[in-house]
This record gives C-alpha cells, structure tokens and sequence, in this order.
C-alpha cells in the first residue's frame, strides 16, 4: 500500500479497546512476552498515529505552538522507533530485550506531556489576547479528504469547546499507551521482578505516585490489583491531602469514613482496580475538599469533618467524598473540569510536580484528569453541590473487571460521513459516550 504512509496506515486502524479481565488473565497465565511483543507492536502505533492525526487536524494558533510542536516531535520520534519493530522476530531474546528498553524511553520521552502541552494552551491564549483577530473559523474545508473526525471540527464549536474535546482525548490517549507500556514493562522487565529499586524510571511520572505503596501493599498483575483494597487506599489518599494542606495552611480537618457491601466479609471492599489510578483521583478529591472547607472556615478553630462512603454494589464501587465548605454554584459546574479554566488568575509553573502535588491554588488539570481516570476503565466522576453548604464529589467505577473496559478516543475515518453530516458516528469506543456528550450540550 504504498499509497499511504506508515502513518495513515496505522491511522486507519481502530484500536482494541481492552477490559480489565482480559488484562489480568494475561499477567496470571503467564503469557510469554512474545504474545505482548506481538500485541503492542501494532496496538501502541495503532493508538499513537490515531492521536497524532488527530493532533494535526487541530487549529492553527494551538498546533504552531513551540510546545506543541515539541509534542509532535515526541510522538514522530517514538512512533518510528516503535515500527522498527515490526521487521524484527520476537522469538530472538535480543529483540525483547531491546523492545523493553525501548518502551522505557518512549514511557521517558513523554512524561512531561500533560506540562508541556498545557503550557500550549496558555501560549495560544496569549496569542489570542496580543491578536484576537488570529482566532480561526474552524472550517470543515480543512479536513484531510482521507480522515475525518466530524464532531471535533463541527463548524458550530468554539475554540474553547474544541480545545476542551481535543485534551480529553489527548489525555485519555496517553493514559492508555502509558497503561500499555507499564504493563509489559512490569510483567517482563527483569529489574521490576528482581529488584525493588527501580524508582529512578518511577518517579517522574504521575501515574504512580504511590509507587511505595504499590510494592508494599499491592498484588499487582501488570498495572492491575485483583484485590485492590478501596477503603486502606482512601485512607491513605486523605491522610496524604491531609499532610499537604497542614503543611500548606497550617490547618486541616478530619474525616469520617463509612462503609457499605451486600456481600460483606471482614471490613473490606475489594475490587479490581489500577492502585496509582485510583489514589490519584481521591488524592485530588480530598485536596478540594480540604481547601474548600478551610476557604470557608479560616481562622475558626473547629473545622466541620468531611465524609467518604465507599459502597459496592452490584455493578459499581461508589464513593463519595462530601465537605461543607460551601459548594459551588451550578452555572460553575462545568468550568472546573475545563482546561482551560479562564478563572484561574495565575497559572501554575511548567513544573513536574505542580500538577500533580501541590495544585491547591485553584483547579488546574487536577479535576479533568481525575475524571478521566475514573472514566478510562467505564467509571465516571462528576459533582452534587448545593451552593451555600458543601459538595459532594462522587466516583463510580465497575465492580466485575469484565466490564470494566477502556474507553479510547477512535478517529473518525468513513469516507461517508462526508455526505451525512447529521448521522451521529461513535468518536468513542463506548457508544454511550456521544449520547452523554450530546446530552450535556443541549443541558449546557
Ligand atoms: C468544592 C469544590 C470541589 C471540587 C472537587 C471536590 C470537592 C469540592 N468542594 O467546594
């Protein structure tokens, strides 16, 4: 097919959108790593080129950025090195071995892209406040005849909505090649099962934060804990916000954790579940509620507690995190899961760990993110305020790991599309996506 580039090529292709069933029965049978060699030396270009084509249909004032343009080059440059790979025969232990490392520098290559990329952002919003004439029509004209993604370039859609609808994509891309990646490296690389000390690669990476916590507590197959044990894992979550805003403020307040489970044995409520995802998104759930109910109550010397019920039922694990620190007004709703949230007076600086450890000034990428996480295995996460007394922030996630599938971005690509504009066409592997996303127009 000489037609089209490796690029094109791959771009075509849909990805596999795996469950969390399948992902364990892989690590706990043993699988030889010529099977997952097999798999990602298509799915991770198949992923990457579907996102870089994506990325390339963006607007001109946030494609020509410096930072995004350091972005592309990333993706080009792992993209390649990844193809290498698919003349090479995996049954030589050679080709494995130099298969691993170079999904260790591809992990490397991109770990500040979430940073990087939102220093994009405020670059095309700058752009923007120095020439406001430079913001594009968006124009459908502008589409490659080849592949098309209809919702993001609907000529109905602001910049701001097209940003928005870009990044969660972007992100949700990454979150599952990065998930891909640290799979086989954990299950195949000969220094994650012989040595502990491997925080060197670990450390610069969102994703596993409690990397500590991991090795002592978790029975990891892969990314994944078969016996992820919820409430320890919130309870660490809090202690830790607990920690940061006391250091921070000076002050912070308690919490009071309940529990519910049909099928109860012992205090515990076990799932399946990515352990750094999880602690990750209740991490910045208490944080909020912390600097919510301390924004309210500064300098009074008994703080209202927050709660945190965990519940399993049949089909999701629950929690909802509440504080009484105020709430948030509905028409404020939205804006904080925006990335480009134009409230936030004073943008956090590039650094590795602003996003991640220290966003207590304002909502930065923290919430987005969180949702995303929650989403990325058929969760969600979403807001119950009631202005005036407090919020309740609640995370539902599946219970059966059959169930709990990833949901992925898929490039539109159906020639026909381009004569029926008004069918709706799924962008998302999960069909109930684009109703929800439709839904939430019309509400907005
Ligand atoms: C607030 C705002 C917020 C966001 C996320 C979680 C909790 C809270 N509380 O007031």
């Amino acid at each position: 097919f000489s037609v089209f580039s490796d690029l094109q090529y791959y771009a075509h292709c849909t990805p596999i959108a795996l469950s969390m069933q399948q992902l364990i029965d892989f690590g706990a049978k043993h699988r030889p790593p010529q099977d997952s060699f097999n798999f990602l030396q298509k799915e991770l270009p198949v992923r990457m080129a579907n996102i870089m084509v994506e990325m390339s249909l963006l607007p001109e004032v946030l494609l020509t950025t410096q930072s995004v343009t350091q972005i592309k080059e990333w993706y080009d440059m792992s993209f390649k090195e990844l193809l290498e790979f698919t003349k090479l025969d995996p049954n030589k232990p050679k080709v494995l071995e130099r298969f691993l490392v170079t999904l260790g520098n591809v992990k490397n290559r991109h770990s500040s892209v979430v940073e990087t990329m939102a220093e994009g952002v405020r670059e095309m919003r700058l752009k923007l406040l120095d020439d406001p004439l430079s913001e594009p029509i968006i124009n459908s004209s502008n589409i490659s005849e080849v592949i098309r993604s209809t919702a993001m370039y609907s000529p109905s859609w602001s910049l701001d909505e097209t940003v928005q609808y870009f990044l969660d994509r972007f992100y949700m891309n990454r979150i599952s090649v990065n998930m891909l990646i640290e799979t086989h490296l954990s299950l195949f690389s000969r220094r994650s099962t012989m040595e502990e000390d491997d925080s060197d690669s670990i450390s610069s990476d969102e994703l596993d934060s409690d990397a500590d916590v991991n090795k002592e507590v978790h029975h990891l197959i892969g990314c994944l804990d078969p016996r992820c044990d919820v409430i320890l894992l919130a309870k660490n979550a809090f202690e830790d916000a607990k920690d940061l805003c006391e250091k921070h403020f000076g002050f912070s307040t308690d919490c009071q954790f309940a529990h519910y489970s049909d099928s109860i044995k012992g205090h515990k409520v076990k799932m399946t579940y990515v352990p750094s995802h999880l602690y990750h998104i209740l991490f910045e759930l208490f944080k909020n509620a912390q600097k919510a109910t301390l924004d309210k109550y500064t300098g009074s010397p008994k703080l209202p507690p927050l709660s945190c019920l965990i519940s399993k039922g049949e089909e999701d694990v629950v929690i909802k995190i509440s504080d009484r620190g105020r709430g948030i007004a509905r028409s404020n709703l939205t804006n904080i899961f925006r990335y480009q949230c134009s409230s936030s007076p004073t943008p956090p600086p590039p650094d590795d760990e602003t996003l991640t450890v220290s966003p207590l000034s304002g909502y930065g990428y923290g919430l987005p993110l969180s949702r995303l996480y929650a989403r990325y295995f058929s969760g969600d996460l979403w807001l119950n305020s009631i202005e005036g007394y407090g919020t309740d922030a609640m995370v539902a996630l599946k219970a059966k790991p059959s169930e709990a599938t990833e949901i992925l971005p898929l490039l539109n690509k159906t020639a026909s599309s381009h004569y029926s504009p008004h069918v709706q066409i799924n962008d998302w592997s999960d069909s109930r996506q684009i109703r929800k996303r439709y839904v939430s127009k019309v509400a907005a």
